[in-house]
């Protein structure tokens, strides 16, 4: 047994006189969680990497997971997220971070908070710039707001601080008509977020009871391989150690359904092992589990379980695993498992040889951008006293995953309670089960509770990442009239090796290669490609990133080949009444033409401020870019939910819109309140609740930006049903007491179904979304001639989302997209496992790359008819093209075309060259 040494310390932590008795060589982090119960330090990457985690200590902002005990002084001051303010006393930092909508997810808040306080003591009256400065000094990443709310918010605390504004100016002021519908009206969990007070799923870890069980992974360090042997009897016999877990022990199917519904997907969609037992088919995928009673104890025996393996060829891109002579990665299911051919029009074959018109090509290979969200992957699991297998993690989609992984543990999906957590970030990876079914194993095994902490090479190696695209596609137009008249492509998905949304990733490419264009003709292909690289997840603007990488660098190029402006181009070509789709719908609302009236006097002023500022050196330029994309899954989406009316007059909300970090909590809110304005519900008494699969009917994944749209409309039926039944003859509402009283019922339930048809499998055409987002966007960009190195200066926004319920959520979706939009152009990327494992290697956007000259300007005019209250959705719709204004100001700036992401300087300088 090891020995531990301790030593004790009187520390003022937040004013108040402590004991603290530590190891030397113990993280700050981990005493302040872990002992002194100070759970509003969050720990993201654990590296330094993050600054999640920032306190400060004797005025100094550090992060405390890299600070060891040892260098924490006796008798230091310490200041942590609780001694900054709290529920009911906020800090001007705290109001002002939930004012300005600065708290999305909430993960990196209170790190964000504590070092703008460390800011505002030594300087009290900051530029933009000093706190931009101050914010990449200390490392504060934010993968949800693109930094500018959070600069926004700093500003108007100090302004407050001095005196200079009154401390009322950071409150929310009503609306006069108490409609909170388009209004800044601040996220219902904005305050627990800023005073660190909401328990994310590591704080809820430290709750669980003291026989709780800690899962540490045995994990393959290659990425393809046949299991000879594994030998558990080493770790079985280490200290702390309860079991050592492999295949075997698992009571079901031992797989996780990968969603497979259509024939002409080869392959049953039951290839991903929950504990692999034949096969490794990527790096990372888990041999053996150690559930032991530290965490400690469990990673030492996780490091004496002996695997013993026959290595297989990797193929680590869909070229490889397309290769003739490649082995089947799941033997009996061909490496390309599914094909999505794409027939609209005439045949385009004659029409690319006509003398009259032209034609521009590429071949465009996009990144496998990794999601980074700030928070590690986390879950726990435990047997109810209800006999039900209760999983907690960050789920967003908490039915679909009780249904994926069930049977593969040896239950029925109504033995799960599938919970979401309060999270920080997903965008996307979690609509995958990543760790719900490992804790579940663990639970039902020991019988006792078990939480598994992902570190963030796990995060990084052991989650889905988006699918790179190898597209090629060509465009032909009428050199006279400048029309668009025809379009081939050919692409390849590599997506890993599991199919789990792999059919739906294929189709979004014949979906929105050239969407926004009336293209009256195409012929296109897509295929889905097993690799052995890490399995592709959904990824906020799933397929549409990829689709308009190859879509507007054409269009692009076209407007150059036929000597035309890119916007003009664009202008000629985009949908209007009579265009059709690419895969022939009608679109939903016709937005493109008003987005780019309003945009060509931004555009005007930057090409002349570009010119102007231009130089041999530093060259800029301008790009455009214009995006579609469905707000809802394809075809039929059904949404269920219900209302409760509670004994104060106000309501609970029964539905599972799951909370990455978009605003679930004010767009359910919001929507509700809307809803039921007739009955005056005031909005503090409008709640909403965490999502539990059995708790709440299905409403969903939120996924496919199709929450706003689909549950929203879902609640909406159900408060139109609580005010039929609960109206009176005078038109005014009946009180909880009064409904009772009459023998009315309190719960009312609401459903919804979009009207779309999922695309035809042999010919690809369809109606596969009836709401749409639309969003264009102008960047500008300098670019350094001598390094290839690109800065984006400016980026302005105009969209049309349909009506909108908040806009503090929704400025906040954009702001936060054009961030990861500039990251996915330029630094993002997770190919090479050693060097892209950690936020700074695989390319994190922090502040000082994403500028804070950014500007939105809505249209709302075109209400939705399939949308509650006119509205569309806002989550993926603005991921889909700002990359693209990059690379096509990349282009304009020094006639770089890039043809693969990201455009690193390397890639840049390669492509100056040629
Ligand atoms: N909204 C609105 N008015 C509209 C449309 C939307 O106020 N007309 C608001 C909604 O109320 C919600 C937000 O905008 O707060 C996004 O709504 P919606 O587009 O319906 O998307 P979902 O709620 O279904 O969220 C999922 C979507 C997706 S698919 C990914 S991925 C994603 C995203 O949202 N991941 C995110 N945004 C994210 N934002 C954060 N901070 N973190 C993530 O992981
Ligand atoms: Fe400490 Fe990331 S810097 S958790
Ligand atoms: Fe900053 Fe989510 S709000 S990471």
């Amino acid at each position: 047994m090891s020995l531990s040494l301790l030593s004790q310390k009187r520390l003022f932590i937040n004013g108040v006189e402590t004991n603290v008795f530590a190891e030397p060589d113990a993280k700050l982090s981990e005493v302040l969680r872990e002992q002194l119960n100070l759970t509003g330090t969050k720990v993201g990457c654990g590296e330094g990497q993050c600054g999640a985690c920032s306190v400060i200590l004797n005025g100094k902002v550090v992060r405390s997971c890299i600070t060891k005990m040892k260098r924490v002084s006796e008798l230091s001051q310490i200041i942590t997220i609780e001694g900054v303010g709290e529920p009911g006393n906020l800090h001007p930092l705290q109001k002002a971070w939930a004012l300005h909508g600065a708290a999305q997810c909430g993960f990196c808040s209170p790190g964000f908070i504590v070092s703008a306080k460390g800011l505002l003591d030594v300087n009290d009256s900051p530029t933009r710039d000093d706190i931009r400065q101050w914010f990449q000094k200390h490392r504060n990443a934010c993968r949800c707001t693109g930094y500018k709310p959070l600069v926004d918010a700093v500003m108007a605390a100090a302004e407050v601080m001095r005196g200079d504004a009154p401390e009322e100016s950071l409150e929310f002021k009503m609306p006069e008509d108490g409609r909170i519908w388009g209004s800044y009206y601040p996220r219902p969990t904005a305050v627990a977020k800023v005073t660190g007070t909401l328990d994310y799923g590591a704080d809820l870890g430290l709750k669980l009871p003291d026989n709780m069980l800690h899962v540490a992974l045995v994990q393959a360090e290659v990425h393809h391989a046949n299991i000879i042997s594994i030998d558990t009897s080493k770790a079985e016999g280490m200290p702390g150690v309860a079991a050592v877990l492999t295949a075997a022990d698992v009571k079901g199917k031992n797989r996780i359904f990968g969603l497979v519904q259509s024939s002409y997907h080869k392959g049953d969609g039951w290839e991903r092992p929950i504990i692999n037992d034949t096969k490794v088919f990527q790096y990372g995928d888990v041999l053996a589990m150690v559930c032991a009673e530290t965490r400690e104890e469990a990673e030492a025996a996780a490091k004496e379980v002996h695997v013993e393996l026959e290595l297989l060829p990797a193929y680590l891109s869909a070229p490889e695993a397309m290769a003739e002579d490649a082995m089947e990665i799941h033997p009996g299911t061909p490496n390309v498992y599914f094909t999505q051919p794409l027939i609209k029009g005439d045949d385009t074959a004659p029409i690319f040889k006509q003398d009259d018109v032209a034609v521009v090509e590429g071949d465009f290979i996009s990144s496998r951008q990794p999601h980074m969200p700030i928070e590690p992957d986390v879950a726990f699991a435990f047997m109810g006293d209800d006999d039900l297998l209760h999983i907690h993690s960050k789920s967003i989609a908490v039915h679909l995953h009780a249904f994926m992984i069930a049977e593969g543990m040896g239950l029925t999906p109504d033995k799960i309670a599938l919970a979401a957590n309060p999270m920080g970030g997903t965008f996307g990876y979690k609509l995958s089960p990543t760790s719900e079914a490992l804790v579940g194993v663990a639970a039902m095994a020991t019988g006792r509770p078990c939480l598994l902490r992902y570190s963030y090479f796990q995060q990084m190696t052991y989650t889905g990442k988006r699918s790179p695209f190898y597209i090629n596609a060509r465009m032909a137009a009428d050199k006279k009239t400048g029309r668009l008249l025809a379009m081939e492509h050919d692409y390849s998905v590599d997506h890993g090796p599991y199919c789990e949304m792999g059919s739906v990733l294929t189709s979004r490419g014949i979906q929105f290669i050239g969407a926004g264009y009336d293209i009256p003709n195409i012929r296109g292909m897509g295929r889905t490609v097993c690799t052995n690289h890490a399995w592709g997840a959904a990824f906020r603007g799933f397929g549409g990133v990829q689709s308009v990488f190859a879509g507007e660098t054409l269009i692009d190029e076209m407007a150059r080949e036929l000597g035309q402006d890119p916007l003009e181009f664009r202008y000629v070509n985009c949908y209007r009444e009579g265009a059709t789709t690419p895969t022939g719908a009608t679109p939903d609302v016709i937005a493109l033409p008003q987005l780019l009236d309003a945009l060509r006097p931004k555009y005007k002023e930057a090409k002349e401020r570009t010119a102007r500022e231009s130089t041999d050196e530093i060259k800029k330029g301008v790009g455009i870019a214009v995006g579609v994309y469905g707000a809802g899954a394809d075809g039929v989406d059904t949404a269920e939910v219900f209302i409760q009316y509670d004994s104060d007059n106000g309501v609970t909300l029964g539905c599972s819109w799951e909370d990455h970090g978009q605003g679930a909590d004010i767009g359910a809110v919001g929507t509700t309140h809307e809803a039921l304005l007739p009955m005056g519900i005031p909005v503090e008494k409008i709640r909403f609740s965490w999502p539990d699969s059995a708790k709440q009917p299905p409403a969903g994944p939120a996924g496919a930006s199709r929450s706003q749209v689909v549950v929203g409309s879902a609640l909406n039926a159900a408060c139109k049903a609580m005010m039929d039944a609960l109206k009176k003859p005078d038109g005014t509402f009946m009180t909880y007491d009064e409904a009772v009283s009459a023998e009315k019922p309190t719960r009312f339930e609401g459903s919804y179904s979009s009207m779309g048809s999922v695309c035809d499998p042999e010919t690809g055409l369809g109606t596969p979304f009836v709401n749409c987002m639309y969003t264009i966007y102008l960047s500008e960009v300098s670019v350094e001639i001598a390094t290839g190195k690109v800065k984006v200066d400016r980026v302005s926004c105009v969209a049309d989302l349909g009506s909108i319920n908040n806009r503090l959520a929704v400025d906040g979706q954009i702001y936060g997209c054009i961030a990861q939009g500039i990251g996915l152009a330029l630094s993002e990327d997770f190919e090479d496992i050693k060097k892209h494992s950690t936020m700074i290697g695989a390319g994190f956007p922090y502040i000082e790359s994403i500028p804070d000259d950014m500007e939105i300007e809505y249209f709302e005019n075109n209400l939705r008819e399939h949308g509650p209250f006119g509205a569309s959705g806002a989550g993926e719709g603005p991921m889909v093209n700002p990359h693209m204004s990059v690379i096509n100001a990349i282009r304009d700036a020094c006639g770089a075309r890039i043809y693969r992401l990201p455009a690193t300087p390397e890639r840049v300088l390669e492509a100056l060259k040629s």
